[in-house]
């Protein structure tokens, strides 16, 4: 007999990972479901807007309690140049942007390269909301609370050798789907880098939802990368690769302009931008002006890794 009755099939035989991807699909499929009479673009708005809630999360010991970003700031102020320079085209032509299915190539110096499906390796029951202040190097900041889990165990499981230094990470290149990577803005694909202990910290985290909800395209869908100490242009958007290296990989907004964005790119009020002061930023807080308050050194997070830095010269290591 080769098709079970559903009373034959035993719970064992239902993988446990499965349940985050049935529920994905189901939620959007209902969403997608009540506007059949409208235009395609039109529902996939709709649906993002609805948000499919996540389920499973726990709460995590390292967010900050301060006044959440209204979630309409978070996700309509962004900066995803594969969708336009502008701070409201991620949210304005990113909508149509396909995550479904997505996986992400490891590869590099590991024992056990490989492929990370998401609808497989991101687990419910790993889910933790992480409240994190994100600061751009633009100088405004941000409360979110970012729906994820540590990258470290993740980085673990494919073994890296003794010769992996620096984790290197890029973003889709699909100029078809990715209308700002039609014109040569950046040098894509975007790419970014952590050395190896930024990478294992338990405060980086791969980021799969914010406020509850799955990601929304414009902040990076399906998965990006969030590492609260650093400037927010750190944290990469829909992550397809991640290798291991013993060099320090080349970053999108270094190669850009390298006197002003280095590969550390730690969050510091001492070291200005070429352009601008770091030592105040404006706090998106749903206030009618945003408040000015003064940038703490790595943004905050500096008992938890002021450590990895000691004995580096942080002017030289911008
Ligand atoms: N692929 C990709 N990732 C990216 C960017 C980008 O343009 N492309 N912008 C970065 C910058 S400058 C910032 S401040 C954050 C913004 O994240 P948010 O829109 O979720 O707040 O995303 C970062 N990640
Ligand atoms: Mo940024």
């Amino acid at each position: 007999m080769l098709i079970k009755r559903p009373s034959e099939i035993k719970s064992s035989e239902i993988t446990p990972e499965r349940v985050w991807h049935a529920r994905r699909r189901f939620m959007r499929d209902v969403a997608a479901g009540t506007l059949v009479a409208t235009t395609p673009t039109l529902f996939r708005v709709q649906a993002a807007a609805a948000g499919v809630r996540l389920e499973n999360v726990t709460e995590s010991k390292f967010s900050t309690d301060e006044k959440l970003t209204p979630r309409e700031d978070a996700t309509t102020y962004n900066n995803f140049y594969e969708f336009g320079t502008g701070k409201k085209d991620p949210s304005r032509y990113g909508q149509a942007f396909e995550t479904e299915p997505w996986s992400i190539e490891v590869t590099g110096e590991c024992e056990k390269p490989g492929t990370l499906d998401l609808e497989e390796f991101v687990q419910p029951h790993q889910l933790q909301e992480r409240i994190y202040r994100l600061r751009c190097v633009e100088a405004w900041s941000m409360v979110i609370p970012w729906v994820g889990f540590p990258l470290g165990p993740v980085l673990k499981r494919f073994q890296p050798t003794s010769r992996a230094k620096y984790v290197a990470f890029r973003t889709l290149h699909d100029p078809e789907q990715m209308p700002g990577q039609r014109r040569p803005v950046l040098d894509w694909p975007y790419v970014e880098g952590l050395r190896i202990d930024e990478a294992m910290h338990p405060l980086t985290i791969f980021a799969v939802g914010l406020y509850g909800e799955e990601l929304p395209n414009q902040n990076g869908a399906p998965i990006r990368l969030v590492v609260p100490w650093k400037y927010g242009f750190k944290s990469i958007k829909s992550i397809v690769r991640v290798s291991f290296t013993e060099q320090e990989p080349p970053t999108t907004w270094n190669k850009a302009a390298p006197n002003e964005y280095g590969f550390y790119s730690n969050v510091n009020p001492n070291v200005d931008h070429p352009r601008w002061s770091q030592r105040i930023e404006k706090r998106l807080d749903g206030g009618f002006f945003p408040q000015r308050i003064e940038t703490q050194m790595f943004n905050g997070y500096a008992d938890q890794v002021a450590h990895l830095y000691e004995g580096m010269d942080l002017r030289k290591h911008f």
